[in-house]
C-alpha cells in the first residue's frame, strides 16, 4: 500500500495522530525546541519514563508513551548537529528517520508525525534536511504497511514552503 504524506503547519503537540516525533538529544532528558514543547504538553511522566531509556545515540530512536499528549505515543530521536556537512550528518539524519518508520512500524503506528528534525538548535540547513526527510520517508519499505501516513509538520511558513515545494517536486517525478 502506498504511503501518504502530508505536510501540515503548527505546533506538533497538538495534533491528534498515534505518534509524534521528538528531536531530543542523547540524554533523552529534554532540553528546548520541540522537546522541551513535547515534555510539556506531556507532563512530568514523559520525563520519568525517559529517565528508564537511559539516552539515545544520534541517528537512533526510542519509544515512549505519549501521556497528556494527544498522540498515543512519543518516538525519541536524536538527530545530527550540523558541523559544515561532512561529519556524517545527512547519513545520521535519514537515519533517524528510518529508524522512526521502523519502530512506527514494529508498533503498528498508522499516523505519525515529524518535525523538521536538527533544523532548530542543531543547525542543519533546513532545505536539505528537508531533503533528507522526504527521501528517507519514501524510501523506506515497509513489510506489514505501517505507518500508513505520515505527516511532515512545519512550524512556520518557511519551513511549509520548502516541504511543499519538494513534495511537489518529488511528485511530479514519479
Ligand atoms: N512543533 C513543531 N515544530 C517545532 C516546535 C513545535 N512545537 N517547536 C520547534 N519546532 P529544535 P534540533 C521546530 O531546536 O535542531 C533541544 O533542546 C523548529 O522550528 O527543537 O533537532 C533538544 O533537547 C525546528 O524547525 O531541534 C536538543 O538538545 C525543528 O522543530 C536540540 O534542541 C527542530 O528544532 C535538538 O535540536
Amino acid at each position: 500500500m502506498k504511503l501518504d504524506i502530508k505536510i501540515l503547519r503548527g505546533d506538533i503537540t497538538q495534533i491528534h495522530c498515534d505518534a509524534i516525533v521528538n528531536a531530543a538529544n542523547e540524554t533523552l532528558l529534554g532540553g528546548g525546541g520541540v522537546d522541551g514543547a513535547i515534555h510539556r504538553a506531556a507532563g512530568k511522566e514523559l520525563l520519568e519514563f525517559c529517565r528508564k531509556l537511559k539516552g539515545c545515540r544520534t541517528g537512533q530512536a526510542k519509544i515512549s508513551p505519549g501521556f497528556d499528549l494527544k498522540a498515543k505515543y512519543v518516538i525519541h530521536t536524536v538527530g545530527p548537529v550540523w558541523r559544515g556537512g561532512d561529519k556524517n550528518e545527512q547519513a545520521l539524519l535519514r537515519s533517524c528517520y528510518q529508524n522512526c518508520m521502523k519502530i512506527a512500524e514494529e508498533n503498528k503506528i498508522a499516523v505519525m508525525a515529524f518535525p523538521a528534525i536538527s533544523t532548530g538548535v542543531y543547525g542543519y540547513p533546513k532545505e536539505q534536511a528537508a531533503e533528507t526527510a522526504i527521501s528517507a520517508v519514501n524510501a523506506y519499505k515497509s513489510k506489514n504497511g505501517f505507518p500508513r501516513e505520515v505527516l511532515f509538520v512545519c512550524y512556520s511558513k518557511g519551513d511549509e514552503a520548502i516541504y511543499g515545494k519538494l513534495l511537489g517536486f518529488f511528485s511530479a517525478g514519479k
